[in-house]
């Protein structure tokens, strides 16, 4: 058994959600927020038979769309005095990253 951790946008979440579950997935949902832009993303938990990894990231690469977003991050200045101004960069967002993981145990009690 795998367990598949995917960061998606929240954009993504719902109908991807939906869809793992219609093709029979059991999915998790975590409301998470990323350390760089610090918005929130959606984090999902997907345990799976080892056979069925490759559909399922072909699920989550279909539906995670990649976008881009700006991002205002602050730069110091003037030493000591700490002032600080903002800088606009451009990052693209996702589709989607993911982790996975063999499971070594799995229990429900
Ligand atoms: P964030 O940390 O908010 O990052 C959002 C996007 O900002 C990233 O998109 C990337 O394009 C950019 N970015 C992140 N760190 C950067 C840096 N130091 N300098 C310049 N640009 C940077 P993604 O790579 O698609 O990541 C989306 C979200 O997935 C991340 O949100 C974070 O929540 C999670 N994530 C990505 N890589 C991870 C990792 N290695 N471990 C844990 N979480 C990760």
């Amino acid at each position: 058994m795998k367990l598949i951790i995917a960061i998606v946008q929240d954009e993504d979440a719902s109908h991807l959600i939906s869809t793992l579950m219609t093709e029979g997935f059991s999915v998790t949902k975590l409301a998470t927020t990323g350390g760089f832009l610090k918005a929130g993303n959606t984090t999902l938990l997907i345990g799976i038979e080892d056979d069925q990894s490759e559909k399922c990231l072909g699920v989550i690469e279909r539906l995670c769309k990649s976008r881009k977003q700006i991002a205002t991050t602050p730069i110091t200045m003037g030493g000591a005095a700490g002032m600080y101004t903002p800088y606009p960069i451009e990052v693209t967002v996702g589709g989607a990253t993911v982790f996975m993981l063999d499971v070594e145990r799995f229990i429900k009690m």
